[in-house]
């Protein structure tokens, strides 16, 4: 379904998309309710704010602890690791932030910056608690109990309808 062999997919009948970007404004043209993208230039241009936010200051160092954990090298990179885990820490702290007043993202309702964000988040607290990070004190194994606002979050985006249907099965099974 994906050229690449990597999810999310989505399969809508006979069409086939992939990319999560993609995905979610095929889906936000096919139910334009919920306005994923926003309803307006000012919704729009803060939830592609959030999305932007997260791919320039929050995915690199987010990788820097990822691919070493999931794909090996964590005793050659523990110094990098470290500082990128401080990199995450002062981005989540601004997320707790903004999550401290509400109960989404942006214009306090659902959006694609929710969806982007929340993945990233989650794979960053799986890495985080893999054996292997553990020695390295990175405190990044329990995101959801350190910044409670981030739990609370983490709790809503789990409840929505179809959480668990966009769920890759293979992870399941990994985990
Ligand atoms: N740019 C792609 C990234 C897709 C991607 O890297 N997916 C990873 C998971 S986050 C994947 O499928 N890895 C292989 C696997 O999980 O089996 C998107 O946003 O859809």
């Amino acid at each position: 379904m994906n050229p690449r062999g990597k999810v999310p997919v989505l399969k809508d009948d006979d069409v086939t998309v992939y990319e999560t970007l993609a995905i979610m404004q095929y889906l936000e043209k096919r139910n334009p309710e919920p306005a994923l993208f926003g309803k307006n230039a000012t919704e729009a241009a803060g939830i592609w704010r959030e999305i932007s936010e997260c791919q320039y200051y929050f995915e690199n160092p987010a990788f820097g602890v990822i691919a070493p954990v999931f794909f090996g090298g964590v005793d050659q990179k523990t110094a990098e690791m470290k500082a990128a885990a401080e990199s995450m820490h002062a981005e989540l702290a601004r997320l707790e932030k903004i999550l401290s007043g509400k109960d989404w993202l942006v214009n306090n309702k659902p959006s694609a910056a929710d969806i982007w964000w929340y993945p990233e988040v989650m794979l960053v607290e799986r890495a985080g608690g893999a054996d292997v990070a553990k020695p390295l004190n990175l405190d990044l194994a329990s995101i959801s109990k350190r910044y409670p606002a981030i739990g609370r979050w983490r709790n809503r985006v789990e409840t929505q309808p179809g959480y668990e249907r966009t769920f890759p099965p293979h992870w399941k099974q990994a985990a």
